[in-house]
């Protein structure tokens, strides 16, 4: 009989790779806590139509938009594993207004950003969402406010997401590192499943909501145009699922500023800024459309940017064009 493969688990990783290279003070709980509170969202995720949990809470987020109960169970989720890790000082999160400091003066303290459940729309018909996460270390001896959570992406010390689709992947990113954990439902564990991860060279995906066309300006349609005269579409409208197609097997995702929202529709600091880092560190880029995503200095928490995102030759292309080049 065949012996079951042993694939290396997600803290088995950690504890050998992070060690070699000098990782850690406390970022390994960090990262095991939105592991723990991503098999949890899966469960939810997974049973929400028999538990009569899908649809809106009636209630509107900061963002204006209708609540999906799930993103609001997602959010405590996350609140609760990262608060018990021990090593977060701060969380910033898409469905809380203001920044929750947990311990402002954590030694070897983390701050968070996230959004906790991406791709609400998607949910009630049982298309694949996402959790996305940005890790910034707070400085030795600083005591963490409010304005600690505006630190610009470049400053990133890991950043992850998870996708909850035909299976649950974990994405976790540190410094020229990007590696894949794939749910085992039976054991509730992560295990390597993509290790090594790069955006390949090859680029045979577009990712836009062509349906925006009409409200582009004329050289960002014809950066679009560009795109769709040379790569097949293929677009979920949930950022993660794009993102983590286009990051396995070559693509970009463009979601750029248009007449209506001038400043982008996606959120700089937990989305833009940890899949940006993700990108970058698997071989991509990732713009605004007028500059690299992580060089942009936060002013607000919850404040939106345009995003071109993925193999890096193609969006620097994009990017050129939509700047007249
Ligand atoms: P549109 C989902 O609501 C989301 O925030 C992202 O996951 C997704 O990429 C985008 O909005 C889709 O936006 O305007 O194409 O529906």
């Amino acid at each position: 009989m065949a012996v079951a493969q042993h694939r290396t688990t997600l803290q088995e990783y950690i504890t050998s790779e992070w060690r070699a290279n000098g990782l850690n003070r406390g970022l390994d709980a960090v990262i095991m806590a939105i592991a723990e509170g991503s098999r949890r969202v899966q469960l939810q995720v997974q049973q929400a139509a028999l538990a009569d949990a899908l649809g809106a809470t009636g209630e509107t987020n900061v963002q204006g938009e209708i609540v999906q109960r799930l993103d609001a169970a997602s959010s405590e989720i996350f609140v609760e594993t990262l608060t018990g890790s021990g090593h977060v000082a701060a969380i910033g999160c898409e469905e809380i207004e203001d920044p929750v400091i947990i311990d402002a003066d954590a030694a070897d303290g983390y701050i968070v950003l996230m959004d906790p459940l991406d791709g609400s729309s998607n949910i009630d018909v049982a298309v694949s969402i996402g959790s996305i996460f940005g890790i910034w270390r707070k400085d030795p001896g600083e005591v963490v406010t409010d304005e600690s959570l505006l630190r610009p992406g470049n400053q990133q010390v890991a950043a992850a997401y998870v996708v909850y689709g035909s299976s649950t992947v974990l994405v976790l990113a540190t410094e020229d590192s990007v590696c894949g954990f794939t749910l085992d439902p039976e054991t509730g564990t992560f295990a390597v499943t993509h290790p090594n991860i790069r955006i390949p060279d090859d680029c045979p995906y577009y990712s836009t909501n062509e349906g925006n066309n009409k409200v582009l300006d004329e050289a960002t349609r014809k950066a679009i145009g560009l795109l769709r005269d040379q790569y097949s579409q293929r677009y979920v409208g949930s950022l993660v699922a794009d993102f983590h197609r286009n990051l396995l097997k070559g693509g970009i995702f463009a979601y750029p500023a248009d007449l209506n929202r001038k400043e982008g529709r996606l959120r700089l600091m937990y989305e833009a800024n940890p899949l940006g880092y993700v990108a970058e560190q698997a071989g991509g880029a990732a713009s605004t459309g007028y500059g690299r995503i992580m060089d942009v200095v936060p002013e607000k928490l919850h404040q939106r940017t345009p995003l071109i995102l993925g193999n890096k030759d193609v969006v620097e292309a994009t990017v050129s064009v939509i700047n007249g080049g």
